[in-house]
């Protein structure tokens, strides 16, 4: 079973680690760690988009080896431990209760939030628990439907109002009909894109000030969904949404197709909020559990 999710996560970076690979074989030609080689290592680094400042970590660290006879399995492990120091205190594990626990999804327009809350409940569908969907995104009725879809697709309660209707009475709502149905976990999906930001903000700003009518612990929790692809967006778009709400995780969607797996790194060491899952495709099963050592071992093609 976790050989088979390993597989998963390395077949969706395989572009990723594919390049990092071949990139390390080539600069080790000369058998040996010197000036050359470790500036061809750290341009790979680099764009394998790991970022500036970890590459240069990473090339220090390298450097420090003092590795005779150096191997690309070596290296890697090299990179692999730097990596890990940065990730490992940034793991986020989602433990369910007994209770109900109401996840509010945030995130700008287009970063995956209706997909990954799909592949959130059919993760934990598939481990027992009664999921439920909200379809908050009430300003666009294509964004419901693709909701619907989801929330059939896993079997899943669906909780929707009318187009234009209330987001924040909608989610109250379905808090209190999932208590009564005892659902285990209600995915809160919500707008991207509004008239404007401002729009998006106070919107966001009134779901979370009702919700917190039924119970101030209201949401349990807040993830923000980042695209992996997008760089220094991911920065701003976080700082935007801290100032509204306390966010407790983020999900890294995008992290497959092209060779941008190494992304994650530099969000996680600006941000250092923590990780707790990663999207690597568009289907039910592409979220991950983000756990640093099986991510990098994926990303750097180690076995
Ligand atoms: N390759 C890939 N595609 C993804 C991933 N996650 C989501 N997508 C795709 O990205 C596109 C946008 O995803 P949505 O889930 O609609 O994004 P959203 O944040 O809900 O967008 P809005 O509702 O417009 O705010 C869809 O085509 C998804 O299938 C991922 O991890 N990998
Ligand atoms: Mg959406």
């Amino acid at each position: 079973m976790v050989l088979g999710w390993f597989k998963k996560l390395k077949g969706s970076l395989s572009k990723s680690s594919e390049k990092i690979s071949d990139g390390i074989k080539k600069a080790l030609k000369s058998k040996k760690i010197d000036d050359e080689t470790l500036e061809q290592l750290e341009e790979l680094l680099i764009s394998s988009d790991l970022g500036v400042e970890c590459s240069s970590k990473i090339t220090e660290e390298l450097r420090k080896s003092k590795l005779i006879d150096p191997s690309s399995k070596k290296v890697k492990e090299i990179i692999k431990k730097k990596l890990n120091e940065t990730l490992i205190p940034l793991e986020k594990q989602i433990n369910l209760t007994n209770e109900l626990h109401v996840v509010l999804i945030v995130g700008v327009n287009g970063v995956g939030k209706t997909a990954t809350i799909g592949k959130l409940a059919h993760k934990f569908s598939k481990d027992g628990r009664k999921v439920g969907m909200v379809a908050a995104d009430t300003f666009r009725a294509a964004a419901v439907e693709q909701l619907k879809i989801w929330s059939e697709r896993t079997k899943s309660d669906f909780f929707c109002a009318k187009e234009f209707s209330d987001p924040a009475a909608l989610a109250y709502q379905s808090i209190l009909s999932a208590k009564e149905k005892k659902l285990d976990l209600l995915l809160i999906d919500t707008a991207g894109r509004l008239h404007n930001k401002i729009d998006l903000m106070n919107e966001l700003t009134k779901i979370i000030r009702v919700m917190k009518k039924i119970d101030e612990s209201m949401p349990n929790e807040t993830m923000l969904v980042l695209d992996g692809n997008i760089g220094q967006n991911s920065i701003k778009q976080t700082e935007v949404f801290k100032q509204i709400c306390d966010i407790d995780s983020l999900i890294v969607t995008k992290l497959d197709g092209s060779a941008k797996g190494g992304a994650l790194v530099p969000i996680a060491e600006k941000l250092k909020i923590p990780i707790s899952f990663i999207g690597t495709g568009e289907s039910k099963e592409d979220l991950a559990r983000f756990e640093s050592d099986q991510f990098c071992s994926a990303l750097l093609g180690i076995d």
